[in-house]
């Protein structure tokens, strides 16, 4: 009795070594446990499930063998937010809103990309709210695919460089957010979430209850993370990524 999760892959055509990895680590665990979440960012960027390219073609090929097997559930990241319908049935992967509570073998989990948590980056937050207006979504998607591939470029220019001026602290979870957020969950939930690229496990008091976060590992050419929950609890592992030869 065992489910996976993973998170923080961005996989795209320029990281074949991940793709790679992704690759063995779905074989691997096709029908050997109970079911695979995907907790974000599974894509560097998802430009929308029209992109037929072979990249995403053989991505969705691998999660639908893999989920032939076992079920595999994704929550959208703020990368691959625009995953859809027909990534879903392309790929065999049930999305899931964020947050996703879930009961596994009797404790109760809420899961979450985390970017939302990140509430004392103002410029990030005020950002993601605009791209996840529905118009504005459907008026990109609407465009031809080579269009948006530019615009993307454009748009992670500036968030790139935004980005590299901020001070670290900012762009991690904000605790109160993650309290605020255990409040409304089932008593004695534990939060999983990646996107911080901190990995961790934490424990801390709140109004005399121990509350738990586990942050999910993000995937380098060092090695992939990923966490274990069994009836006995959560585990952290690491998944190995092979250097291809160029
Ligand atoms: O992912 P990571 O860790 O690198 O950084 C995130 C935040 N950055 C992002 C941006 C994505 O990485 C790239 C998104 C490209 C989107 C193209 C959209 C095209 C339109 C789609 C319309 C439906 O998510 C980063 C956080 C960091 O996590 C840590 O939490 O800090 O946030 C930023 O860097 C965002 C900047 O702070 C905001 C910059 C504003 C730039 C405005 C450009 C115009 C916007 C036009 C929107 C349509
Ligand atoms: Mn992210």
């Amino acid at each position: 009795m065992t489910t996976l999760f993973i998170a923080d892959l961005h996989l795209s055509p320029a990281t074949p070594a991940l793709n790679q990895a992704f690759q063995s680590f779905l074989q691997a665990h096709a029908g050997q446990v109970d079911a695979l979440y995907i907790l974000g960012d599974l894509f560097e960027f998802w430009l929308g499930d029209d992109d037929r390219r072979p990249f995403s073609r053989q991505c969705c090929a691998w999660l639908a063998e893999f989920a032939r097997h076992t079920p595999v559930f994704l929550l959208r990241g703020n990368r691959d937010f625009l995953l859809g319908r027909r990534f879903a049935r392309d790929s065999g992967v049930t999305l899931l809103a964020d947050p996703h509570p879930l009961t596994l073998y009797g404790q109760p989990y809420l899961l979450s990309h985390g970017d939302g948590l990140c509430t004392d980056d103002l410029a990030y937050q005020r950002f993601r709210a605009r791209v996840h207006q529905r118009w504005l979504q459907q008026l990109f998607l609407a465009l031809p695919l080579g269009w948006r591939a530019r615009l993307v470029g454009a748009v992670r220019q500036e968030t790139g460089q935004a980005k590299a001026d901020k001070p670290a602290a900012i762009m991690d979870v904000n605790l109160q957010a993650v309290d605020a957020l255990l409040d409304r969950a089932a008593p004695g939930s534990i939060l999983i979430h990646g996107h911080t690229h901190r990995p961790a496990q934490h424990q801390w008091l709140h109004a005399g209850q121990l509350r738990q976060r586990w942050v999910v590992r993000d995937w380098r050419n060092e090695g992939g993370g990923y966490l274990q929950i069994t009836p006995s609890g959560v585990l952290a592992g690491s998944w190995p990524v092979t250097i291809l030869p160029d």
